[in-house]
């Protein structure tokens, strides 16, 4: 008789009722991305670059690198109209604007990822018929910020779950051992809810599709819950087991269950072979327990939104759940093929938003994961210290979760912006 993996499924049910939900506002067009009040020309001659300058009531800056060129100040609004005087002097080689740098990524969709870095984005679903209004800026876990210290060196993060699919390239070539603790298939996921949170953590740094919060790590494929997202306590034991003998360093349960002496003892021997633990608090709205994430060795975690506010579905309570990160409306990557969540006409092929504590507990782990990274002879507890402590006090902190919203770049001891 299995035993039913209560937020594996009720996650699910979050998913596709928020997929079918229209928030309000639309995004309004990005601002320029140029950096006002000044320019970068490059003269034929450098002797002339004074004359040359003087005549448009500029004069010279300093040299840029090696590059040759100069980067001159002129009057904000008036970049474009001087680059075109510029272009037309015979005296000048080039004459351009000075962009503005911003994500350490160019995955077409990281603008969309506002759990790595929130800019007060707007965005879309997939399919365009969703809109997902603006947030609040910085309410996200600073990962560009922390890729600045490490992307993740080679850590193993197991996902335990429905599985990884293994026609997304965007997540497939990251998973480099499989186990199958049901009676699906091994190397496929026909529910999606794994692929969605393998992706989370470790989704190729590339220009397809989405960014992992720890793109340097790679991918334990545990497969505990079957085609409908169900599983059992024994399954979900056995593959505990099978990631730390596969030198995991972080397992993620994106699941809950009741509680049982049989996992309770997995979860230990894990713990105490340095492996740091995560699971999803659970989406009941309430403060009910779910296992593993309310046992002591394990980090259980809350859900927030784009505004840093607690989502309306996560489970809460600071007596026993650990931490926060963002999880609604999270990007990340699905199967290629038709599956359970995809909902009618298989609408999320690829990738699209989730949404439930299921999607918050892979940004904690993929965390752990980057601390690992930066301190590889760290003990589990140490690890686990770091995620904890260092995360931002939002409201809520201290009563709906111990600790506040999980920090990536202040876990890795990264210099805040
Ligand atoms: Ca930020
Ligand atoms: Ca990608
Ligand atoms: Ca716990």
């Amino acid at each position: 008789m299995k035993r039913t993996v209560l937020a594996g499924f009720a996650a699910a049910m979050m998913a596709i009722g928020a997929l079918n939900s229209a928030a309000a506002g639309i995004a309004a067009p990005p601002e320029s991305s140029q950096v006002a009040g000044q320019i970068m020309v490059k003269f034929r001659d450098a002797r002339a670059a004074a004359g040359v300058l003087r005549r448009h009531g500029l004069s010279e800056g300093p040299g840029i690198g090696s590059t040759g060129a100069q980067l001159i100040k002129v009057p904000e609004g008036k970049e474009l109209n001087i680059i075109e005087a510029l272009s037309h002097n015979p005296g000048v080689e080039y004459a351009e604007p000075d962009e503005v740098v911003t994500a350490a990524t160019a995955d077409q969709y990281f603008d969309r990822q506002y759990a790595l870095q929130n800019t007060g984005q707007a965005f879309t679903n997939t399919k365009g018929d969703i809109q997902i209004a603006a947030g609040k800026p910085d309410a996200d876990v600073d990962a560009v910020e922390a890729w600045s210290v490490t992307t993740g060196s080679n850590i193993k993060v197991a996902v335990l779950d429905s599985g990884v699919a293994n026609d997304n390239p965007d997540i497939n070539p990251k998973v480099v051992a499989r186990a199958n603790f049901t009676n699906g298939e091994t190397g496929d996921d026909n529910y999606g809810h794994g692929t969605h949170v393998a992706g989370i953590v470790a989704a190729s740094h590339n220009t397809q599709g989405v960014a992992g919060t720890c793109p340097g790590c790679t991918i334990l494929d545990g497969k505990v819950l079957n085609d409908s997202g169900i599983g059992s306590s024994s399954s979900l034991a056995d593959g505990i087991n099978w990631a730390v003998s596969n030198g995991a360093k972080v397992i993620n349960m994106s699941l809950g269950v009741r509680a049982s002496r049989t996992l309770e003892t997995a979860v230990n021997n894990a713990w105490s072979q340095d492996v740091v633990l995560v699971a999803a608090a659970g989406n009941g709205g309430n403060q009910t327990k779910i296992y593993p994430g309310a046992y002591p060795n394990v980090i259980a975690v809350a859900a927030t939104d784009n505004n840093d506010s607690k989502a309306s579905f996560s489970t809460y309570g600071a007596s026993w759940v650990d931490i926060a990160a963002p999880g609604v409306n999270v990007y990340s990557t699905f199967p290629n093929h038709n599956f359970a969540l995809a909902g009618p006409n298989n609408r999320s092929l690829g990738y699209d938003v989730g949404n439930g504590t299921s999607m918050s507990s892979p940004i904690v782990a993929a965390t752990a994961a980057l601390v690992w990274s930066k301190n590889p002879a760290a003990t589990s507890a140490a690890v686990r210290a770091k995620v904890e402590s260092s995360a931002d006090a939002i409201p809520g902190t201290g009563s709906y979760w111990a600790n506040g919203r999980v920090n990536a770049c202040k876990a890795v001891g990264c210099a805040q912006p």
